[in-house]
């Protein structure tokens, strides 16, 4: 759980630092993982295949940056639907920290909004323009959601950390267009958030907040999980949809106790006997087990983005 300084600081700033929110040694088999998705990522956007020829499953997943188009030299910069592709993203995302952390800010009625992983490689990592999360189209609601940004590796003002506005979340929707063209890149009242790996930037969805590029030998990778309070999408999706994102909490609990079992079992990989998994509250009991076609289906419905 947050302490009511933590959430107070939240509330007030629009931003919040959770730092070394998760262990070394979940970090780790994260960089591990990231290391070998990229790896296999397709070639370049729009290929089915990867570097080893293999055929790469939702190819569309893979976002890139086009560095040269003469040469169409391009970089990975988003791989999207982390928990559809990843079984120790998906363990991660059942974290009781990190569920726990969800739950002080929004109370335990929370749905998961959508996830993705941000990457900027050494050398060539994308900016993120200036921005607010969303599109503001289903009418400005003061509460438009969260999100808890992982870091596996420090992230620096060097390889492009997040900056941010502090406070702007109150602003309802800023005319970034304007600001830009007042005041350039570097906004009045912007701050880095530089953060050492294991550490979690919280941040609301309304605040402005971008990065610049990476122009670093050091890699930067952000998993990023978002969330909704749900009175604020109820009106906006169906509650077939809202059910759908709804159960990823509980495939992700689910699949961290399967997993945390066998952990115990082998050298070297994390020690988790006793941890006390996430309670779900009033809809562990709603929850049944799926088939893998459910469950696959589950882990890809569409954000509820707002
Ligand atoms: O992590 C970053 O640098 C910014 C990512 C971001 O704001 C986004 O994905 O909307």
């Amino acid at each position: 759980m947050l302490t009511r300084a933590q959430t107070d600081c939240y509330q007030e700033n629009g931003f919040l630092v959770l730092k070394q929110l998760l262990p070394e040694t979940e970090i780790e088999m994260l960089r591990q993982e990231l290391n070998w998705m990229i790896n296999s990522a397709p070639i370049h956007l729009g290929a089915s295949e990867n570097r080893y020829n293999q055929v790469v499953e939702h190819p569309e997943d893979y976002a890139f940056t086009v560095l040269d188009p003469d040469s169409g030299h391009q970089v990975i910069n988003r791989i999207s639907n982390p928990l559809a592709r990843s079984e120790v993203i998906l363990r991660t995302y059942g974290h009781p920290k990190l569920l726990q952390a969800v739950t002080s800010l929004y109370g335990s009625d929370f749905v998961p909004f959508a996830e993705s992983i941000v990457i900027k490689m050494p050398e060539n990592g994308a900016p993120f323009e200036w921005h607010q999360d969303g599109n503001f189209k289903t009418g400005v609601q003061p509460v438009r959601g969260v999100n808890f940004g992982i870091y596996l590796y420090p992230s620096t003002q060097d390889n492009g950390c997040l900056h941010v506005i502090p406070k702007s979340h109150r602003w309802g929707q800023a005319n970034l267009k304007s600001m830009a063209e007042k005041h350039g890149p570097r906004l009045p009242n912007s701050i880095p958030v530089p953060v050492a790996a294991g550490d979690v930037i919280v941040h609301d969805r309304n605040l402005i907040h971008g990065s610049f590029t990476n122009t670093s030998p050091d890699l930067r990778i952000t998993v990023y999980f978002g969330y909704h309070r749900r009175d604020t999408v109820v009106d906006v999706f169906t509650p077939e949809h809202i059910r759908q994102r709804e159960q990823v909490i509980w495939l992700a609990i689910q699949h961290r106790a399967k997993s945390n079992l066998v952990t115990e079992e082998e050298d070297g990989l994390p020690m988790v006997a006793d941890e006390q998994p996430f309670s779900l509250g009033q809809f562990q009991s709603e929850m049944s087990h799926f088939s893998l076609e459910e469950k696959a289906k589950i882990l890809r419905a569409p954000p509820l983005a707002i």
